[in-house]
């Protein structure tokens, strides 16, 4: 692991200082009413906005700009630029230059696969024109993603929605003091995380609220899940607690994904880091009054100092696995290996003869809690693969 570490790329001091004085600006008092607006915390306000230079471009997202830009009109207009917000207005991209808001190109949608739709999200580095004399961008082209944290919207007739993209490492957030640390979930996020490349790091958050032995517990059971690579930490953000923990987890030039329930502390999280309340919590802008969530907003900050960019997403309530075989491999790969040996193929390692897996389990060499959470969600990527499919049969 440590991949994010690896690419992390120093940033040059003319870069940051160029983001200080952003930031500087960003604070000043607001003086128009359109500026009051835009300073209301976890509204509008452009503070702790990424830089370009904390969003690297990799060597095929720039051979793909420079092939766009060969063949676009003006090309001259054209400039290289990341998606750094998605909210209720248009999406806001920075580029080397400046920090703007920017619609999609007409006839955007064009199709991936066979109807499927690229459109831009929160990390897409993009093609973006900026014709002389317009404050509004157009996003022309989503340059590949080096990696796409993707889940499963909706039942049967649902479809992956991309919630970030250029994504290195996943924050998976649960929130400690409510009872047991639900595994099943963490097992999901690693699973989703694995999938798509990411390294996993379970934050386990609100350690405040409860005491050391109930600490002992949550982290032993935790710690056994997720095995020996990947890392917890346990931090409050009430008390300032494993905050530098997390920080050495997003170098400066790598992208981490905060991932969690709505209420399990993310935002929080986010504002001790930064140091002030740039992030809305506790909920109440995410909710309308009936309770449902209004807020689709996805937003990323950059962590001050030698540090790379966290972005922030709503809670999902629930993380369903379809077609994410790749991640289960690589969360539980001493079971995968395991299974090479049982005596038949398709070996649900529960009832079988020739079982190696149980055979390992009974040998104690495959601890009986990852198995167990092995087979609950092999189990339930079956279940959701005859949903979308009644003629596969896994
Ligand atoms: N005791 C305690 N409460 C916390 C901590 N972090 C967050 N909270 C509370 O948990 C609630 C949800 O936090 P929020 O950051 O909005 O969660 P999010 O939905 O995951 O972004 C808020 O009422 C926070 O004050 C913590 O470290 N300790
Ligand atoms: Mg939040
Ligand atoms: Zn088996």
């Amino acid at each position: 692991m440590g991949k994010a570490k690896a690419k992390a790329k120093k940033k040059t001091t003319g870069a940051r200082a160029k983001r200080d004085r952003r930031r500087k600006l960003a604070t000043e008092a607001p003086v128009s009413a359109e500026e009051l607006l835009a300073s209301v915390p976890g509204l509008d306000a452009l503070q702790d906005v990424p830089a370009f230079d904390d969003l690297p471009v990799d060597e095929t997202q720039q051979t793909a700009f420079d092939d766009f830009c060969a063949h676009a009109e003006e090309p001259e207009q054209m400039q290289l630029g990341a998606v750094v917000r998605l909210d209720r207005g248009f999406p806001l991209v920075v580029t080397a230059d400046d920090t703007f808001r920017a619609e999609h190109a007409v006839g955007f949608a064009k199709s991936r696969g066979e109807d499927e739709v690229l459109l831009p999200a929160v990390g897409d580095r993009v093609a973006v024109r900026r014709a002389p004399g317009h404050d509004m961008g157009v996003i022309e082209c989503v340059l590949p993603r080096r990696t796409s944290f993707e889940r499963w919207r909706g039942r049967a007739r649902g479809e992956r929605q991309v919630l970030c993209s250029n994504v290195d490492s996943v924050l998976i957030v649960q929130a400690l003091g409510a009872g047991e640390v639900l595994l099943d979930r963490v097992a999901r996020s690693l699973v989703l995380a694995l999938d798509c490349d990411a390294e996993p790091v379970v934050v386990l958050t609100k350690a405040d609220r409860c005491d050391a032995e109930e600490l002992e517990r949550d982290l032993d059971r935790v710690r056994r899940l997720v095995g020996p690579d990947v890392r917890v930490i346990v931090t409050s953000s009430a008390e300032g607690r494993g905050l530098d923990e997390v920080r050495i987890c997003v170098p400066a030039g790598s992208c981490a994904m905060i991932l969690g329930e709505s209420g399990a502390g993310k935002s929080t999280l986010l504002n001790a880091l930064l140091g002030h309340d740039t992030l809305a919590t506790g909920g109440v802008r995410e909710r309308d009054d009936q309770g449902r969530h209004t807020t689709v907003a996805r937003v990323m900050v950059a962590l001050p100092g030698d540090a790379g960019v966290i972005a922030d997403a709503p809670g999902l309530r629930s993380l369903p696995l379809v077609g994410h075989e790749r991640g289960l491999a690589r969360a539980f790969p001493e079971i995968v290996e395991a299974s090479r040996a049982c005596r038949f193929g398709d070996c649900t390692h529960t009832h079988e003869p020739g079982c190696a897996v149980r055979e390992a389990e009974d040998a104690g060499q495959i601890d009986s809690l990852r198995l167990e959470t092995f087979q609950s969600l092999a189990s339930s990527m079956r279940v959701s693969a005859q949903m979308l499919d009644p003629d596969v049969h896994l």
